[in-house]
């Protein structure tokens, strides 16, 4: 079974796609205007070149978009601007498209996964949106509250685990590995499908917390072989260039399984994840493109792609 997006009404996703619109407004206004009367020449290519890099697609990506948008120019004998803007679409869903795959579910009996991220990314609103969607997909969930630091992340963690009426496992000030593990075996007992793990944010510089993150991992798999099944890092959709770092650092640590990327309806340029496409194509398995518990939705590289030159 796979978290299937068709099954979204469409009234919800117009709407959903209305905030993405919004969100990513400024870089498309940036990468829209450009072709508006322009004559195919140097000047338009730079003014691209220009238009990317300022969305964050890095230079890898923005290099071997420009690339291979002219040659493509040439081979179709390409004369108008709107051609080519149309020719720039298909390039970047292409270049996207290998980002878009679904969470599968009911391969593991609990699925466990891991959820990571640098401070204030979205991690437990993540988790919260994902258990609700889970729970339309007919998935029984358990919560572990892994950011055993502050209390106020633990009773941020329980709230969400009510309004989702899910249970979750926390301790007064355990250790967040401790936590995890009881998560595991709770959800064994109970005959759970998913368990989600929350973590404190960390920075990946911090290697202690670093290490603590690879130790929840160590201790998970003592639990359940082969768990955790999936490690997720959550990212802040705002974080231009850096994302790509942390998505680098994350997953050198962990090994990361997909990434979520939040925060979509604010002012996000977007570009990055052509950057993440080029050179650590981690799956993007949602977007989060609000706050409340509806506001999240797969990946699409089509529509994203839609979002940004439309
Ligand atoms: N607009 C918008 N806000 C979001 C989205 N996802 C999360 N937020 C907000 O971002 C803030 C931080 O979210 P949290 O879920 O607490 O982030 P976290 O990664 O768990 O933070 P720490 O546990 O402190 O590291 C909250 O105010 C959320 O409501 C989103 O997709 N869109
Ligand atoms: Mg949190």
């Amino acid at each position: 079974m796979v978290l299937v997006p068709a099954e979204t009404p469409p009234e919800v996703k117009k709407s959903w796609m209305s905030r993405l619109k919004a969100g990513l407004s400024k870089t498309s206004t940036n990468l829209t205007t450009l072709f508006v009367g322009a004559k195919i020449d140097d000047e338009l290519y730079e003014e691209l070149e220009s238009a990317l890099l300022m969305a964050d697609a890095g230079v890898e990506a923005t290099e071997q978009l420009l690339n291979s948008l002219k040659r493509r120019v040439k081979e179709q004998k390409l004369t108008e601007a709107a051609q080519v803007k149309s020719a720039l679409r298909s390039l970047m869903i292409e270049l996207l498209t290998p980002l878009q795959k679904p969470l599968v579910l009911g391969r593991e009996q609990p699925l466990v996964m891991m959820i990571a991220g640098v401070n204030g990314a979205g991690k437990t609103t993540t988790i919260g949106k994902l258990a609700n969607h889970l729970q339309a997909h007919r998935q029984s969930v358990l919560l572990a509250a892994g950011d055993t630091f502050r209390a106020a992340a633990r009773e941020q963690l329980v709230a969400w685990g009510e309004r989702n009426n899910v249970t979750v496992i926390s301790q007064e000030s355990g250790d967040p590995a401790a936590v995890a593990f009881d998560a595991v075996n709770s959800a064994k007992a109970r005959k759970t499908n998913v368990v989600m793990v929350d973590t404190a944010g960390r920075l990946p510089t911090q290697l202690h917390l670093m290490d603590e993150l690879k130790k929840i991992q160590r201790v998970i798999g003592k639990a359940m072989p082969l768990a955790p099944h999936e490690i997720l890092l959550v990212i802040d959709g705002n974080t231009g260039q850096n994302a790509l770092a942390q998505v680098k650092a994350f997953d050198d640590a962990l090994g990361l399984t997909g990434l979520v990327i939040t925060k979509l309806d604010g002012t996000a340029k977007g570009g990055v994840l052509a950057a993440i496409a080029k050179i650590r194509p981690v799956p993007v398995y949602f977007i989060g493109i609000g706050e409340k518990i509806e506001d999240l939705q797969p990946f699409n590289a089509e529509e994203f792609v839609d979002a940004l030159l439309s």
